[in-house]
């Protein structure tokens, strides 16, 4: 898949075993910045935490998205798989699943599984799909262990949509039970004017098309007593260009919707498949993606951290958390895991009041810092605090090391997200 893919997957891999090195970035922290009781309970909330521990999994096994894709033969689901990866896939049948209407494929391209999936292409037509049927489809499906269900259902369909869902609804129930159900409606360039196929061209009328589809639909599915937890309408409309060498690359891109139902997917997936689709597919914003999710999990253990007796008091504690939230981040960038690069952007930020008191000692404290003194009682840090400043650190170490964002720009992400943390506590 080419070496910045290998780099990144093996980037994603180590911080994967953070676990095993924790004590060991601990030790990189400045002596006495905190004590030895605290870093024991530091790494035992670390440790604890299931959203830290659930995310290091993901990192250290991505695995492909498996999908069960609920749709009839020509409705897009084989240009709705390569729209989403923007590559010309291979579909490759996978292993004899022993069921006529049900096939079980990999997309693959350069060695790499993009997606796995069963196409339920057949069951729609087929006469024969009995209880037999059903039964056996159920087991293929269940060992499967699909990460979610995708209706597709074209734009411009007006007959069979109740019978498909009917089908969708025995699926669910028997095999996907508890599974996202994550309804597509596609081939919205289709819809009038279909001449228009470059999507910022869409004219209202178009627009307005398609939102009714996705009303229409989402009545259907309630009517059968479903609700999906998405109804994404897409164009996979690509013209691809073959090269000489027979590859395809994209000649027009006609794609619609497809960011959103990517993000939809990265937000509800297991995570080892969601950083396997980051990683195959965004690879330019995976180390930004990864950055974030770091940044949330780090802001609610900061407020675990400061509601712990043993360290409430205690803002070196909070600094340390911090520190090892940065060494993370920066790694992501391409950078050592070490406490320097982390000194450097918690310094730089202290410059800018990023994170207010917290931020501007470390700035005076300088080379003195692993001196720092622990403040008296009064200045214990309430867990909110300590959450919106370690979001707010997060935020600006992803602008810092991953997107080069300048001084005034760190400004104003860092007061963006003091607002966007407070906006989420207040709800
Ligand atoms: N205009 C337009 N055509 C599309 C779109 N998606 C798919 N098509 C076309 O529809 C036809 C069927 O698409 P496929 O992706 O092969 O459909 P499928 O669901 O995989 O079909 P089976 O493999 O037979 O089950 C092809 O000619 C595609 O080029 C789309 O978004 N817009
Ligand atoms: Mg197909």
């Amino acid at each position: 898949m080419g070496t910045q893919f290998e780099e990144m997957r093996q980037r994603l891999h180590h911080i994967g075993n953070l676990s095993n090195y924790i004590e060991e970035l601990f030790t990189k922290l400045p002596g006495n910045l905190i004590s030895d009781k605290q870093r024991r309970k530091m790494m035992k909330i670390m440790m604890d935490d299931d959203e830290l521990q659930n995310l290091l999994t993901g990192l250290k096994d991505p695995r492909p998205p498996r999908f069960v894709l609920v749709g009839r033969t020509g409705v897009g689901k084989s240009s709705l798989v390569n729209a989403m990866s923007g590559r010309y896939l291979a579909e490759v049948s996978d292993i004899d699943i022993g069921t006529k209407e049900a096939g079980r494929y990999a997309y693959e391209a350069d060695g790499h599984t993009f997606f796995e999936v069963i196409d339920t292409r057949g069951i729609g037509e087929s006469e024969t799909f009995d209880t037999q049927a059903e039964d056996s489809l159920k087991e293929v499906i269940r060992s499967f262990e699909p990460d979610a269900v995708l209706f597709l259902q074209k734009a411009t369909e007006r007959g069979h949509i109740d019978k498909d869902i009917e089908v969708t609804k025995k699926i669910m129930k028997k095999a996907a039970d508890g599974l996202p159900l994550i309804a597509v409606i596609t081939q919205v360039d289709e819809l009038n004017p279909s001449r228009v196929k470059e999507p910022d061209l869409y004219p209202a009328d178009k627009l307005r098309l398609i939102e009714e589809k996705a009303g229409q639909l989402k009545r259907l599915f309630a009517n059968a007593g479903l609700e999906p937890a998405a109804i994404l309408p897409v164009s996979s409309y690509i013209e691809w260009t073959t090269g000489e060498d027979g590859t395809r690359t994209i000649g027009f891109d006609g794609r619609y919707g497809m960011e959103e139902l990517i993000d939809f997917l990265e937000d509800s997936l297991d995570i080892r498949a969601a950083i396997h689709l980051s990683l195959s597919i965004r690879l330019n914003s995976v180390s930004e993606r990864i950055a974030l999710r770091f940044t949330k999990v780090f802001t609610a253990l900061a407020g675990t951290v400061a509601l712990s007796p043993l360290i409430a008091t205690d803002i070196a504690v909070l600094l340390a958390l911090q520190s090892i939230l940065l060494m993370i981040i920066a790694y992501l960038s391409g950078r050592e895991l070490d406490f320097k690069t982390a000194r450097e952007v918690l310094v730089s930020l202290g410059g800018i009041g990023a994170t207010g008191f917290t931020l501007r000692m470390i700035a005076q404290q300088g080379s003195k810092f692993a001196n720092l003194v622990v403040p008296g009682a009064g200045s214990a840090i309430s867990a909110s605090i300590a959450s919106g400043g370690t979001f707010a650190i997060g935020k600006a170490a992803i602008a810092y090391f991953l997107s080069g964002a300048d001084e005034k720009e760190l400004k104003a992400i860092v007061k963006q997200a003091r607002r966007d943390y407070e906006e989420e506590e207040e709800q």
